[in-house]
């Protein structure tokens, strides 16, 4: 008896040990006054940790339990019966990687190798900036803003509702999350005040940078 709870524990353990919330890399105020507290609390504690429950209960018991994310998230794109678990585990892979595109006192210089980069793939910062700006702001409801690397090349664009660049050649480097969830509660409708702010202020240049290499 005793050593069937250990083993039901160890298979527990090993079910869900590759779809957890991981911690955020700020306190929830950190990001203020670009992103407020009461934001970042209902976005990573109600959006975030809501995909990473429901992901646990779609795949308990089944042979995705044992998937990595990524892994997932490959495996049930463009597949009608698994878009439920394509779209909560990608959205749990987009939010982790948006919550380390962000930092407090972000925005600011860019490390050398990652601007050679940009210049050359955008002419210039500003130009980098305004790019990534207009794909967050041309997405036409609920989606995420990417820069990119393709080939040798940066490049921005963007996705709808769940979808990432994993799914494709692409490799992303940072992401703007552009759903309302990301922004209503402190800009309402002003997605351009948003994207504005976070690219001024809260952008994590270096994240992008080990992201490259
Ligand atoms: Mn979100």
């Amino acid at each position: 008896m005793i050593n069937r709870d250990l083993s039901n524990a160890s298979n527990l353990l090993k079910a869900t040990s590759s779809i957890v919330l991981p911690a955020l890399p700020f306190s929830e105020n950190a990001l203020e006054p670009a992103i407020s507290a009461k934001t970042i609390s209902f976005h990573y504690g109600k959006h975030h940790k809501g995909y990473v429950d429901n992901l646990t209960k779609l795949i308990a018991g089944t042979d995705y339990s044992d998937l990595s994310l990524e892994k997932l998230i490959t495996s049930t794109h463009d597949r009608m019966e698994k878009k439920a678990i394509f779209n909560n585990a990608s959205q749990i892979w987009n939010h982790n990687f948006y919550w380390n595109s962000l930092r407090e006192k972000g925005g600011g210089a860019i490390p050398p190798e990652l601007k050679t980069l940009i210049d050359s793939s955008f002419g210039s910062v500003a130009e980098c900036k305004k790019a990534l700006a207009e794909a967050a702001l041309t997405q036409f409801g609920s989606g995420w803003a990417w820069l990119i690397i393709d080939g040798a090349q940066l490049k921005v664009t963007n996705t709808i509702n769940a979808e990432s660049p994993l799914t494709t050649k692409m490799k992303p480097l940072l992401t703007i999350d552009v759903w309302e969830h990301a922004y209503y509660l402190d800009y309402q409708n002003r997605r351009v005040e948003y994207v504005n702010a976070l690219l001024d202020n809260l952008i994590n240049w270096d994240f992008a940078l080990q992201n490259l290499n």
